[in-house]
């Protein structure tokens, strides 16, 4: 067990906002470890585990993969890591992930950032990805988008609440919003 709670950064923000790119970003600057539930579940497709199968449907259908799941993947990163400082991309994407975490990690996050931009704009930017994503399609997309509002508007809602929130105005350039809307965040951290 660590001996010291860690400092924990949820990034969220609809598909296409941003929050991958943004996050390499803070990497560089503040040396974070960026971990992307994303891309932990899309680690567990291409290595065939036991879940992988499973996992794939899910987000071919740009549905949530189960709590248990995800936590369980984060969980071992924080765990086996040496950092102290994490950036949690891509969740919790709905309240009964929020709650799994809280239960299972026994954490809360420091600090929730929200990439908020507009729909046409996401669309735009997964579409033009061309990273071979199996969810970069117009009719995935759609879903995504449906299930971002409908799931993940209610956990933003809830850190807002909170006071833990900082909405990004994520139109614009990456480096300007990174230069004008990330760096003074974390740089008051410091
Ligand atoms: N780009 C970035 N910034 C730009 C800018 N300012 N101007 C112009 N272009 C910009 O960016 C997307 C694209 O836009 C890139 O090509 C980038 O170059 C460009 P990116 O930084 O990748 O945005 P991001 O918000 O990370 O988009 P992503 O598609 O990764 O978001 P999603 O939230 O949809 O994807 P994620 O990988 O988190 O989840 C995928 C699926 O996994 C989910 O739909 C779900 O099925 C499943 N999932 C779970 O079930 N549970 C979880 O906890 C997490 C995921
Ligand atoms: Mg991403």
């Amino acid at each position: 067990p660590k001996e010291k709670a860690p400092f924990i950064t949820f990034v969220l923000g609809g598909p296409g906002s941003g929050k991958g790119t943004q996050c390499e970003k803070i990497v560089e600057t503040f040396g974070l470890q960026h971990l992307s539930a994303g891309d932990l579940l899309r680690r567990e497709i291409a290595m065939n585990t036991k879940n992988g199968a499973t996992i794939l449907n899910l987000i071919k259908d740009g549905k949530i993969v189960p709590s248990e799941v995800t936590v369980k993947l984060i969980q071992k990163e924080l765990e086996s890591s040496d950092s102290s400082k994490f950036l949690i991309d891509g969740f919790p994407r709905t309240e009964e992930n929020r709650v799994a975490f809280e239960r299972i990690i026994r954490a809360d996050p420091d600090v929730v950032l929200f990439f908020d931009c507009p729909e046409e704009e996401m669309v735009t930017r997964v579409l033009n990805r061309n990273q071979g994503r199996i969810d970069d399609n117009i009719t995935t997309m759609k879903k995504r988008l449906k299930i971002f509002n409908a799931l993940n508007r209610p956990v933003i809602d809830y850190y807002k609440n909170k006071g833990k929130l900082y909405t990004i105005n994520a139109i614009g350039t990456v480096d300007d919003i990174f230069q004008q809307h990330v760096l003074p965040i974390f740089n008051s951290f410091e």
